[in-house]
């Protein structure tokens, strides 16, 4: 691998598997080190297309998604590093593939727990092809205001703390992920900071080694010196305790390998990583840490004084003028988001929605304030559900149930209404549940079962105001108005409809007053002496009741009554219940497989 920079400016990748935050953070780096163009080309998410969008500095941009690697690698062939934010079971399948495009040059492996046997599979392959993978079981790696790979060196505020928004002199490579963000800010606090660095990933076998990155930044003619954190377990260093003796390196290498602490266990120890192990002499950090010194390598004592080796090595460079340290930048702004600044008292927006029936913030949704488990313990029907909805109280049992009633007898009235033809028409033309009860619903209009609001308005303006049905009627016909909740297309005089005795039996042994019902009552005698089928229908029945259960029951304030009679609430009872019935005839013709339906000829009086 030992060529040079696997970063610059201008480097864009793709990033598989959407994760919002990576992504962002990757360019909230961008804008900070002042990138003219996002560091990430395109998302590849499985299965999906289309756009995702993000915020650049203070715009926001429209990142291209791909559902494939190939379809992203056509669409951005220069960008060459592949993220991969895959989990550890697809992890090497996806990195395998990309590995084979003939775009990507470097492979990030985020996850923890790719089968090993996967791992050699890819090193081999990446290494036979000039590929780097860096990972698995890695945060990435950065190239100081220019590059960086996805979480690595946290968030924005400690990338500022560690100066990573403008190059240093300082080539860094560890091990572990969350030990590199400390190194960056002990590197930054002694040193004029990182050119790049490298979490190879704590797995027994890593994608690239420490010396592979050493030998690489070796060739890097901004990189003056090299830091080193190994850990106890495996051989990995090694091999650059070979390199060091090879004289490969020729610029000063500050190691330190952790883990010095696992000879106070008194049996083998496995820390964090799948490598970081205790095993044999060789593998111990104290071994470790000995052979690097012994190559060659500025080795501390322990862990506290490597930040002092650093330094001293740094200081030296500079005396020898091999290190002119860089000139402090001040990065941009980076915008705060919105939510975080809210989270933090700092800023106030307006909401865009007001709501005032639920709430699922909690541990538990609420209706009206009121908790689902206590619904459930409570024993509450449908009808308290719709009580606290719509009504935004728990209304007496007596009306919950009336509302019951309501919906068990509209539920269905037969295929032959107009809703429920044309639900079986839709599902008869192959339509889906959702379509076929729509089309069925939007014919619930003033005529067929829309006409219980217009009903209830009707009825008690007429009562309030006094009028003899005789006068309503009358009134009605002189403005060339049907009188809403009279008449139907099958009911009679001598064949009324069953629905609307029940509902006033019901209402005349529970509520309290039925004065506006008596009101429709006389007013459907008086039609009814005009003509057999205007009785009072099932839309009427429910409207005046309702007007009785508002006014009787004690819960609403006058003003209430009249702002629910002029937003129409009472329709919703009828399409509720009709619903029931029509995703019911739904099912019942796609049970029964019936074909396309065709209206006949034979049917239709053709005329001109
Ligand atoms: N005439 C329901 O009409 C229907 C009159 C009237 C004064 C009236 C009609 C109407 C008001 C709306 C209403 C709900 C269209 C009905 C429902 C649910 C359902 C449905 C199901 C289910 C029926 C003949 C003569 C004419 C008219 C006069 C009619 N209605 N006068 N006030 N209300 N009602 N809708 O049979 O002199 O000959 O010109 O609009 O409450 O939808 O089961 O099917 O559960 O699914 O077509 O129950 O009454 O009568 O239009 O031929 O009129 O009576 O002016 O007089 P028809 P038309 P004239 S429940």
């Amino acid at each position: 691998m030992a060529t040079g920079q696997l970063f610059s400016r201008t480097t864009q990748a793709l990033f598989y598997n959407y994760k919002q935050l990576p992504i962002q953070r990757m360019l909230d780096f961008d804008f900070l080190c002042g990138r003219e163009i996002p560091s990430v080309a395109g998302i590849i998410n499985p299965g999906a297309e289309g756009f995702q969008k993000l915020f650049f500095g203070q715009e926001e941009i429209a990142i291209p998604v791909h559902s494939t690697i190939e379809a992203a690698c056509t669409a951005h062939p220069t960008a060459d590093v592949f993220i991969n934010f895959a989990s550890f079971r697809s992890a090497a399948a996806s990195s395998m593939a990309a590995l084979k495009q003939p775009t990507i040059r470097v492979v990030a492996i985020i996850a923890e727990g790719v089968p090993e046997s996967d791992t050699k599979q890819l090193i081999a392959y990446a290494r036979s092809n000039n590929k780097v993978v860096i990972g698995p079981a890695t945060v990435g790696g950065i190239q100081a205001g220019a590059f960086k790979i996805g979480d690595t060196a946290g968030t924005i505020d400690n990338i500022v703390q560690c100066k990573l928004y403008r190059p240093g002199s300082v080539g860094f490579v560890s091990k572990s992920g969350g030990m590199s963000n400390e190194m960056y800010n002990t590197i930054a606090r002694v040193t004029d900071g990182i050119y790049e660095g490298i979490a190879i990933g704590g797995d027994v076998f890593p994608g690239s080694t420490l010396s592979d990155h050493i030998l690489r930044f070796n060739n890097i003619p901004q990189v003056k010196m090299m830091v080193v954190l190994g850990e106890l377990g495996g051989r990995d260093e090694y091999s650059l305790v070979e390199a060091l003796k090879q004289g490969k390196v020729n610029k000063p290498v500050v190691a330190w390998v952790s883990g010095t602490c696992a000879r106070l266990f008194k049996s083998e120890v496995q820390f964090g990583h799948a490598g970081a192990k205790s095993g044999g002499e060789m593998e111990s950090a104290q071994a470790k840490n000995q052979a690097l010194r012994d190559a060659g390598a500025v080795v501390p004592t322990s862990y506290e004084a490597f930040e002092i080796v650093i330094k001293e090595t740094f200081d030296k460079l500079v005396e020898q003028g091999k290190i002119t340290p860089v000139k402090e930048v001040m990065p941009p702004q980076i915008p705060e988001d919105l939510n975080n600044a809210i989270k933090s008292g700092k800023v106030r927006a307006p909401t865009h929605i007001i709501s005032t029936i639920s709430d699922d913030r909690g541990e538990e949704p609420c209706y009206a304030g009121v908790a689902m488990s206590s619904i459930v313990e409570r024993g509450y029907g449908v009808g308290d559900v719709i009580s606290l909805l719509w009504f935004k109280r728990s209304l007496p049992r007596y009306c919950t149930h009336f509302i019951e009633i309501c919906i068990m007898l509209c539920a269905d009235h037969g295929p032959c209404v107009s809703g429920a033809h044309n639900t079986i028409v839709t599902a008869r033309a192959g339509k889906d549940l959702v379509s076929s009860l729509v089309s069925g619903l939007l014919t619930i209009g003033p005529r067929f079962g829309g006409a219980i609001d217009d009903a209830a308005r009707y009825f008690k303006d007429a009562y309030d105001r006094g009028l003899t049905p005789y006068e309503f009627v009358e009134d009605m016909k002189k403005k060339g108005i049907r009188v809403p909740g009279i008449g139907h297309r099958i009911k009679r005089g001598d064949n009324r409809d069953k629905r609307v005795e029940l509902l006033q039996r019901f209402a005349r042994t529970h509520f309290p007053s039925v004065k506006y019902m008596e009101y429709a009552v006389q007013v459907e005698t008086y039609t009814l002496s005009k003509a057999n089928n205007l009785v009072l229908n099932v839309d009427g029945a429910i409207g005046s009741l309702f007007l009785d259960l508002l006014a009787g029951s004690g819960m609403f304030s006058k003003q209430e009554i009249d702002e629910i009679v002029e937003i129409g609430y009472l329709n919703g009872l009828f399409v509720l219940a009709r619903s029931i019935g029509l995703i019911g005839h739904t099912f019942d013709q796609k049970r029964l497989k019936q074909p396309l339906y065709r209206h006949p000829w034979e049917d239709v009086l053709y005329t001109k």
